[in-house]
């Protein structure tokens, strides 16, 4: 793909990394601070871009998801956290398994192809409950991916259930589990894991888990939840260390920057993340994780437009429709609950870049007017 711009900087550190971005050569967490530090966001952009369009020359990715939440009890009490209750709590919620089916089945008229399936950690609901649902779900709509349970959650329900991770993951799979989301990451600097998620398992575990996943078969998502206490260290660490695991499985698909939403947690005094901060993040997250085949730029999280800049600046992936929303919006999010299929082509065709709706591992859909065909 031709660069339509030339690279022009006055920033020095930004000269080097780009002989290198260009030559192919992996950056060092030492470049990664640089990135993170500079004010150039134009030719940060211009390095993000040409690996972008190297990668996946003007594909920009979306899908036709549904979000599930089967449950907003948690034990934990997280500070990032406002979509967590105790069980008691007003507010508290728990699906039936037939009120989860239906939830699966409603609100979308277009052929959903994957649900999207987290909640809390809920003390009662034994291991059956999730067993059942995905097995459930399964039967009920063969054709839809089920792309369930993070890091945490899959460590909570194997400490419950008293099993081992990794029979909890095999039981998963057979159960329906076709890959696992990236959420409950966070940043894995045990400093800041005390403060924002104190009641999660550590970095460690979360990377543990998903090296067993991916050893299972299971392609997986990771996230990282940016703008809050953590410095610029903690970021490059967060990268680094998935940069390792990825080398060693290949089996993450997308890398999700998050922005920290302060609102109705317990982290409500923090400022929001900026403009400049939320693109710089979809910069260096391209740069630096040169082993994951997508950078996400999640609409809910950033808003349309942000996102749809993030396009041009590293990210080759708007995620999806969604239906409904429900961690973000807890804590404040103004975005759309969700949005329709014609909205993201609407959004990605504006970015100067071809849409190309995916399913979750990435293949190719191709709708007629009364079915999707995943191209294999
Ligand atoms: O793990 C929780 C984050 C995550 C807040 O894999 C918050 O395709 C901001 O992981 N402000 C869940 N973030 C969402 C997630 C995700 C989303 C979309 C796609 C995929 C994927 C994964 O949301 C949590 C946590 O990191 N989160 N509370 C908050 N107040």
């Amino acid at each position: 793909m031709a660069q339509i711009h030339t690279f022009r900087t006055d920033d020095a550190g930004l000269k080097l990394i780009h002989e290198k971005v260009v030559g192919g050569e992996r950056l060092s967490s030492q470049d990664a601070l640089t990135l993170y530090r500079t004010a150039d966001l134009l030719a940060l952009g211009w390095l993000a871009n040409y690996v972008r369009e190297r990668m996946h020359g003007d594909k920009a990715y979306f899908n036709v998801n549904r979000h599930i939440n089967p449950t907003n009890v948690c034990v934990a009490a997280c500070r990032l956290c406002a979509f967590g209750r105790k069980k008691d709590a007003p507010g508290a919620y728990t699906m039936a398994l037939e009120e989860a089916f239906q939830t699966a089945a409603s609100g979308y008229s277009e052929a959903v192809t994957e649900f999207h399936i987290v909640g809390g950690l809920h003390p009662d609901l034994p291991f059956q409950y999730f067993l059942d649902l995905v097995s459930g779900l399964k039967r009920r709509f063969p054709e839809v991916h089920l792309k369930a349970f993070t890091m945490v959650e899959v460590a909570y329900l194997a400490k419950r259930a008293k099993l081992s991770l990794a029979e909890t993951l095999a039981q998963l799979k057979a159960a329906g589990v076709d890959s696992l989301p990236g959420g409950g990451a966070e940043i894995f600097a045990d400093r800041v894991r005390h403060i924002i998620c104190d009641h999660k398992i550590d970095g460690e575990q979360w990377l543990e888990t998903a090296r067993l996943a991916h050893k299972l078969g299971l392609k997986s998502n990771a996230t990282m939840l940016y703008g809050h206490i953590e410095n610029d260290e903690d970021r490059v660490d967060h990268l680094m260390k998935l940069r390792a695991l990825q080398d060693e499985t290949g089996g993450f698909q997308t890398f999700i920057p998050l922005a920290f939403h302060p609102d109705n947690t317990l982290l409500e005094h923090l400022p929001k993340t900026t403009g400049m901060l939320d693109i710089k993040q979809i910069c260096v997250s391209r740069l630096v994780l040169d082993n994951f085949p997508h950078i996400k730029a999640y609409w809910q999280m950033l808003t349309p437009k942000i996102a749809q800049i993030a396009l041009r600046f590293g990210a080759d992936d708007l995620d999806g429709t969604v239906v409904e929303e429900k961690i973000y919006h807890d804590a404040g999010a103004n975005t759309p609950q969700g949005l329709r299929r014609q909205e993201l082509v609407r959004l990605i065709q504006q970015a100067g870049r071809t849409p190309v709706e995916r399913d979750t591992l990435y293949r190719p859909v191709v709708r007629n007017q009364t079915s999707v065909t995943v191209a294999v």
